[in-house]
């Protein structure tokens, strides 16, 4: 008998423009895969963006994804809000998993085993499973590009044990792992591993994303393209955490837009048919990093000089995207300009400068 071939669909962009994302959008799906009266923290940044991206996806999907918030608080024996299938796996493994569900899949279409059409399979991994835990396993799924949609959803610590410090915790976060005190004043004295640019230098042939729940539909785009393309996709997405990053909860939002104007969450697309990055993306406004930094408990103990360093990194990364630099950046990355965020209020009268 011959293979039959492997069908897949083609999910259309929505057409709203990228900063529209506080209005009711009637080209939004009335499916919710990912239902309400889910167990996490009130204004959880990875719960938001979850039920964007399986609403972007609709009902034909699969969620799979390793240990963290989002399948320990989100789920218990016989309670999940997940409405399509999923499943949760363990911390290393959500690459093999996810490419073993895909795999399946596939080779039961040829055979005709499986009559419907190939499903989005959607793993969604958080930055310690990600970027530490499970890298290898996902990199070993990118490379062997089966076809999936792999997100990490960076809530920048390890949240569900407590908030330890991942490689993705900023520069000066505070966690349970790094905190303040004589030795390291700043708490973090590393800055976040690069990883969504490493998984696009390392696994070209993918396509390679960044997003932020602060975009609600450039994220949604950046999830229908990762399902469109044949083969892996990969997308690292901002989603705040309350509990860790220790804010009044309805920011979340807020954050998702502030830490991309204030250019500390490049926001970039990976074409793997030009093997190019776009950095088209241009948030409204660009900011000072203290305006996003003085609504963060966990940023609170950080002195002008470490304030200023991070406006260095800040003004590096839009650099690397090629904006050029407003006067008022370049001057709040001078320590004599800036305030301790002990004295958050004192540190508005930098941000309002620009
Ligand atoms: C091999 C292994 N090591 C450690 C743990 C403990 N553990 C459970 S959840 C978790 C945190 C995971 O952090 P992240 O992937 O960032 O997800 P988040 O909790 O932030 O949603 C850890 C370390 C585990 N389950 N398995
Ligand atoms: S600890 Fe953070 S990531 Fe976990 S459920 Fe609460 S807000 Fe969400
Ligand atoms: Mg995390």
């Amino acid at each position: 008998m011959p293979a039959i071939k492997v069908e897949r669909q083609m999910l259309p962009m929505f057409a709203s423009p990228n900063q529209g994302a506080r209005f009711y959008n009637p080209e939004l799906p009335q499916t919710e895969p990912f239902v309400p009266g889910h167990r996490t923290c009130a204004g959880c940044g990875p719960s938001i963006q979850y039920r964007m991206t399986s609403k972007a996806a609709g009902d034909n999907t699969i969620l799979v994804g390793p240990t963290g918030c989002m399948y320990v608080a989100n789920s218990s024996y016989l309670c999940t809000p997940y409405n399509v299938p999923w499943a949760h796996t363990q911390i290393g493994s959500a690459g093999s998993f996810t490419a073993g569900v895909a795999a399946a899949y596939e080779a039961m279409i040829r055979k005709g085993k499986w009559k419907g059409p190939f499903p989005n399979i959607i793993c969604e991994a958080g930055d310690g499973s990600a970027s530490d835990i499970g890298l290898a396993s996902i990199s070993g799924a990118l490379y062997r590009n089966h076809d999936c949609l792999i997100i990490c959803y960076d809530n920048e610590q390890y949240a569900n044990t407590g908030i330890q410090a991942s490689s993705r915790t900023p520069y000066g976060g505070m966690t349970t792992f790094s905190p303040p005190g004589k030795m390291v004043p700043e708490a973090k004295s590393l800055y976040p591993k690069d990883l969504a640019r490493m998984m696009a230098a390392g696994h070209p042939h993918c396509y390679v994303a960044t997003a932020s729940v602060g975009y609600p539909i450039d994220l949604m785009n950046k999830v229908r393209k990762g399902l469109n393309h044949k083969g892996a996709a990969y997308i690292m997405i901002y989603t705040p955490c309350q509990k860790g990053f220790v804010y009044e909860t309805p920011r979340s939002i807020d954050l998702g837009r502030l830490v991309v104007e204030c250019g500390l969450y490049p926001m970039w697309e990976w074409d793997p048919e030009k093997r190019k990055f776009d950095y088209s993306f241009r948030p409204q406004n660009m900011r000072p990093v203290s305006e996003y930094l003085k609504l963060q408990g966990r940023f609170g103990h950080l002195h002008a000089e470490h304030v200023a360093t991070m406006q260095k990194f800040a003004n590096m990364q839009w650099k690397m995207m090629g904006v050029e630099l407003p006067d008022a950046l370049v001057r709040a990355a001078d320590v004599k300009n800036v305030r301790d965020m002990g004295a958050a209020q004192a540190a508005e009268a930098v941000a309002l400068t620009v």
